[in-house]
């Protein structure tokens, strides 16, 4: 319908008109209900009999924002800030009703509203900055006048959900109505506004939070400053604070303009198209063509855990969070021990940080058994083995679960790289094994692939991927093969790297290079982290690769003060002089030729094999979809959601570039760059991989 009547509605009780937004799934401002707010406004405007407006939604939540899914495209209907102005400038109090969350365009039209209420499980936020974005209907113009400027730049920059009690001691909520009762609440507070004649009270024209902040002028740039690291090459968040920084200083109208000129060039450019496209990417990532929603799920309850390493302690810390008891087994008393303490220490690091109450600490650590025996996993609903990634060893450890976990247990293995058809083949239940790869450290990364082994269930598959954000992970469905999705392109990019040190590049060159990307850390400073020794002995140390020579030096990474880096006491890193001289000395030792490397050629080499492994594992099925890659390597690996992952950076470079540097590699180098099927086809054709960059 033209003017959004088929999903805004108004009816009147008594002297108060009640408008009513109904667009599932989140009443996000499409056109439709653009159109439909500002119409049914205009009739409670002009209808004498009302007094005052309260302005709701129906279903699960107020207004989640703008429509994403309109963005990029000819814009129609009635424009945001226009919906907006004709709340604002109504001739009669507007309260805004909020329950569920208020996000973006959501919280923009609330400011809009002379009044906010809303009940205590309600939250409130300015996400925009998340998909690249700034506020882009008054939010950075509004918010800091109920807020201040200091609230203003945290929320609007973190794009965090503030619940409504927060909120309300900020001013953003002017009362909390009964859980449950909201219309009831909104209506009645309307008609206290009536009834006490109070004002129309319009946050445009609110000025002592801007005169307070005019007390600070060293405060946007203190904020720059404190959040550098974090914003570190995000466009948005500096988009935000000038925003910000316009309300201070410019009038209301003006500001709005000076808004609309930031957030512009931001909705055109290619990060946010990265973040918006990863916004809807993580979404896709739950859905499995042959697992519909309705797929019967198994129980998860209890939880064993086979290992109580690394490994085997961040993953019991993702279900202790949940709530959910685990029992951790380990072969040796003092492995157990050490694993139940690092566990423990984990969260106590955690509360000193304030981020975790003490009692919390308990309340996990209590759900926590710890044993040597597997006969102790005979009950739990899901049991994972976490040990030493040898297959031998998995196929053993299966065999014993095959033996004492219960009927119908989910037996799963954490598996890196291994063939999980092959351990499911250990046991006489494979329609109940299945891989749950975490990523380390597996209490932090978000990241779950899930390994869908060939004789796994679709319960068992079904239950693990909704299992996945249950404990904060993003389940990635994946197929066996070595090293699944993300590692098996991790490889080429490590190949990659290293080879660059022999032909001529120094290790500081490569993790600059991709640290300058946008990644975390570049490889040889994160083996450094890691140490440089796991996996090496002296015994059988053939001293052929920078590594193991390293190793033998003892410079196994910052634990020794030294590795492919020299550290100080405080392990700043620094290019070490000896290890150039070592670089210099392997790549004559290997008879090559060494020579200069740009930036640019440095970044080709590494990322177009990854992209070029990516076409290969979706031709080959073991992802459903390119977007699942990137949602693997940015939940993963710390690749930067601004680039939207290397399937979608893909696509801004083209794949017709990528094409061209495999065959000149592949003619120059040797097989390994040998381009992909699907590569040379997308090439040819001028097809995405992804659709969206
Ligand atoms: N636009 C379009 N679709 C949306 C949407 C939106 N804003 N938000 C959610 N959806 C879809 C989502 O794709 C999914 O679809 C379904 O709704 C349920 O979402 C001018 C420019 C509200 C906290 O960034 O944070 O306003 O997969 O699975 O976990 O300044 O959705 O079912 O087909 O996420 O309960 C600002 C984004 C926009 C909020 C609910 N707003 N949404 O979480 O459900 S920009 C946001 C969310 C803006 C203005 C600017 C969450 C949620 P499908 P879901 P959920």
């Amino acid at each position: 319908m033209a003017d959004g009547a088929g999903v805004v509605t108004l009816e009147r009780d008594g002297e108060i008109g009640i408008v009513t937004v109904d667009s599932p799934p989140v009443n996000a401002l499409s056109a439709a209900v653009r159109d439909g707010i500002a119409g049914r406004i205009r009739e409670a405007s002009a209808d004498d009999g009302i007094r005052a407006i309260v302005l709701l939604c129906a279903g699960r939540t107020f207004i989640a924002g703008a429509d994403i899914s309109e963005f990029g495209k000819p814009p129609k209907g009635t424009p945001l800030n226009l919906m907006i102005d004709t709340i604002e400038s109504a001739p009669k109090p507007v309260v805004a009703a909020i329950h569920g969350t208020a996000l973006g365009g959501g919280l923009e039209t609330a400011l809009g509203a002379h009044y906010r209420v809303a009940v205590p499980s309600a939250k409130v936020g300015l996400p925009e900055v998340k998909l690249g974005l700034i506020p882009g209907a008054g939010g950075t113009q509004r918010l800091p006048r109920v807020v201040g400027a200091k609230r203003a730049l945290e929320m609007i920059t973190s794009g965090e959900q503030v619940p409504a009690r927060a909120a309300q001691e900020s001013g953003l909520i002017d009362a909390i109505v009964e859980e449950g009762k909201l219309r009831e609440g909104a209506v009645a507070f309307a008609r206290t506004v009536v009834a006490e004649a109070r004002p129309l009270r319009k946050v445009r024209d609110l000025t002592d939070k801007i005169e307070a902040a005019k007390a600070e002028p060293g405060l946007f740039d203190a904020f720059r400053q404190a959040n550098a690291r974090k914003f570190r090459g995000f466009e948005a968040p500096e988009g935000c604070i000038k925003a910000i920084e316009a309300a201070m200083t410019l009038p209301f109208d003006e500001g709005l303009r000076a808004e609309r000129a930031i957030f512009e060039p931001l909705m055109a450019g290619t990060q946010s198209k990265a973040q918006r496209y990863v916004f809807f990417a993580e979404r896709e990532a739950r859905k499995v063509p042959d697992l519909p929603d309705s797929t019967p799920t198994l129980p998860v309850e209890s939880v064993g855990i086979v290992g109580a390493g690394t490994m085997g302690g961040g993953i019991a810390m993702n279900f202790l969070n949940a709530g959910i008891p685990v029992t951790i087994v380990e072969a040796k008393k003092e492995n157990l021990e050490r694993g139940l303490a690092t566990i423990r220490k984990n969260y106590e690091a955690t509360a000193a940080k304030g981020r975790l109450k003490p009692a919390d600490v308990e309340t996990r650590m209590n759900l926590l058994t710890g044993s040597l025996e597997m006969a102790d996993l005979g009950r739990q609903d899901l049991v994972i083995e976490a040990i030493f990634e040898n297959m031998e060893l998995k196929k053993e450890t299966f065999a014993k679960l095959d033996q004492v976990a219960k009927p119908g247990a989910i037996l799963a293995s954490n598996t890196s790289y291994l063939n999980v058809d092959e351990i499911a083949a250990a046991t006489g239940r494979p329609e109940s094994v299945i891989g749950m790869h975490f990523f380390s450290p597996a209490n932090v990364m978000r990241l779950l692939e899930v390994v869908r082994a060939e004789k796994a269930s679709k319960e068992v598959v079904a239950t693990a991927m909704k299992l996945g954000p249950k404990i904060g992970k993003l389940a990635v469905l994946v197929g066996v093969c070595h090293g699944f999705v993300g590692n098996r392109m991790l490889a080429e990019r490590q190949r990659e790297a290293n080879r660059l040190v022999e032909e001529g590049a120094m290790p500081w060159d490569v993790d600059r290079v991709l640290y300058e990307f946008g990644l975390p850390m570049g490889p040889f400073a994160m083996s450094d982290l890691a140490g440089l020794d796991i996996g090496w002995s002296r015994e059988t140390s053939k001293g052929e690769t920078l590594r193991e020579k390293l190793c033998e030096m003892d410079r196994r990474g910052q634990k020794t003060g030294a590795g492919f880096y020299d550290y100080d006491a405080s392990r700043t890193a620094k290019p070490s002089e000896l290890v150039e001289r070592l670089v210099l000395d392997h790549s004559k030792a290997k008879g090559i030729e060494r020579r200069a490397f740009t930036d640019e050629q440095i970044l080709e080499r590494l990322i177009f094999p990854m992209i070029n492994e990516g076409a290969k594992i979706l031709e080959e099925g073991k992802a459903l979809r390119a977007s699942d890659i990137d949602m693997v390597w940015i939940t993963g690996y710390g690749w930067p959601v601004y680039r939207g992952g290397p399937m979608f950076y893909a696509d801004t470079v083209g794949a017709r570039t990528v094409l061209a540097r495999m065959e000149e590699w592949e003619s120059e180098i040797g097989p390994e760059f040998k381009p992909s099927e699907l590569l040379r086809r997308k090439a040819a054709s001028g097809e995405q991989f992804t659709g969206a960059a």
